[in-house]
């Protein structure tokens, strides 16, 4: 068994200083986001970015995310609960691709507030996919994320303006998701938006995903930054067995590929891949779970699992 983790800080020092220090007060407005875009524009890195903590992991690969996560944030009054989504999927239509395409649609039916986000200046075919997807009934808020790698920023207002014309939006707020540029506007302007009610979620609560999850996900994430670019496409990560005594954890996980000769790529040499790959797994696990982590990690091979239906559904898709 393992619980969900919740705020062990104060919450994200950027964000309380420019809306108000986040007070206990009681939660009298509260909604749900959906962060949608095409794959790589930022989602994951925005979400975290938003509620102070790493609970959705990030990669320059597409379709890192494959499940939805959901991350809260409670600011004073306001309840904001972020729903992080698979960017959606056109090129391969597997069945994982089919349940994330899924989930996206999903995802942008049951929300209060779409947050869109794209690229400064990077505005393409992919993106233009997911305008027909956008409901006509909800606000839809434009982030126009990576604006870091602009250097001149008066070249961001042709590309705002052009962009303006695609559909109506409720707001279109220039950010840097990864240097925490742009966010308190951002959420000022979403809160707007969220309906009147109480909390969705306990106000210290940071994610709906229990440990086992982000432990595995943590773990799907390292394998995606460190390995070559077809490595992360025949890997799944499961959790074999998850423990908590005091302030330890031990989590058994294992790399589950196709092959038997993709594990050599997997271990490494002497076994010093996915000794890297748990080494930096724990060190996120700890920095979230808060308490020591003991984590062993091996390699599994199984055939097909991208295209059984079946295991996906018993992984919880
Ligand atoms: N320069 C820059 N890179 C960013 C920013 N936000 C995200 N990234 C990078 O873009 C890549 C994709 O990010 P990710 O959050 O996984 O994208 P997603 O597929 O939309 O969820 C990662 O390498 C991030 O570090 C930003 O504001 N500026
Ligand atoms: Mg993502």
């Amino acid at each position: 068994m393992s619980g969900r983790p919740s705020r062990h800080g104060p919450g994200p020092a950027t964000v309380t200083t420019a809306v108000g220090a986040a007070s206990p007060a009681a939660i009298a407005h509260a909604g749900t986001i959906a962060v949608v875009g095409r794959p790589n524009v930022g989602k994951s890195t925005l979400l975290n970015h938003l509620i102070g903590e790493k609970i959705s992991i990030t990669s320059r690969k597409a379709q890192t995310t494959r499940q939805r996560v959901r991350g809260i944030l409670s600011l004073g009054e306001r309840q904001f609960v972020f729903v992080d989504t698979p960017g959606f999927q056109t090129a391969h239509r597997t069945a994982l691709n089919r349940e994330m395409n899924r989930a996206v649609q999903q995802s942008l039916a049951e929300v209060d507030v779409v947050l869109w986000v794209v690229e400064a200046n990077r505005y393409n075919l992919a993106d233009r996919a997911l305008l027909p997807l956008l409901p006509v009934d909800r606000p839809v808020i434009l982030a126009v994320n990576k604006t870091d790698r602009v250097t001149d920023k008066r070249g961001l207002l042709p590309f705002v303006a052009q962009i303006s014309q695609v559909r109506e939006f409720a707001a279109i707020l220039p950010v840097s998701a990864s240097r925490d540029q742009g966010l308190p506007e951002l959420l000022e302007e979403i809160g707007k938006h969220l309906p009147a009610g109480e909390a969705l979620y306990p106000p210290d609560e940071l994610t709906d995903r229990d440990e086992r999850f982000l432990a595995a996900e943590f773990i799907r994430e390292k394998i995606f930054r460190l390995l070559g670019e077809e490595v992360p496409y025949f890997c799944n990560v499961v959790i074999d067995h998850f423990e908590q005594e005091g302030q330890l954890r031990r989590i058994f996980a294992a790399v589950i590929v196709d092959k038997p000769g993709q594990k050599p790529i997997l271990l490494g040499k002497d076994g010093d891949m996915i000794k890297r790959i748990a080494t930096e797994a724990r060190l996120d696990m700890e920095r979230l779970f808060g308490g020591r982590i003991y984590l062993e990690v091996w390699v599994r091979v199984r055939s097909g699992w991208a295209d059984d239906e079946a295991t996906l559904r018993r992984q919880g898709f």
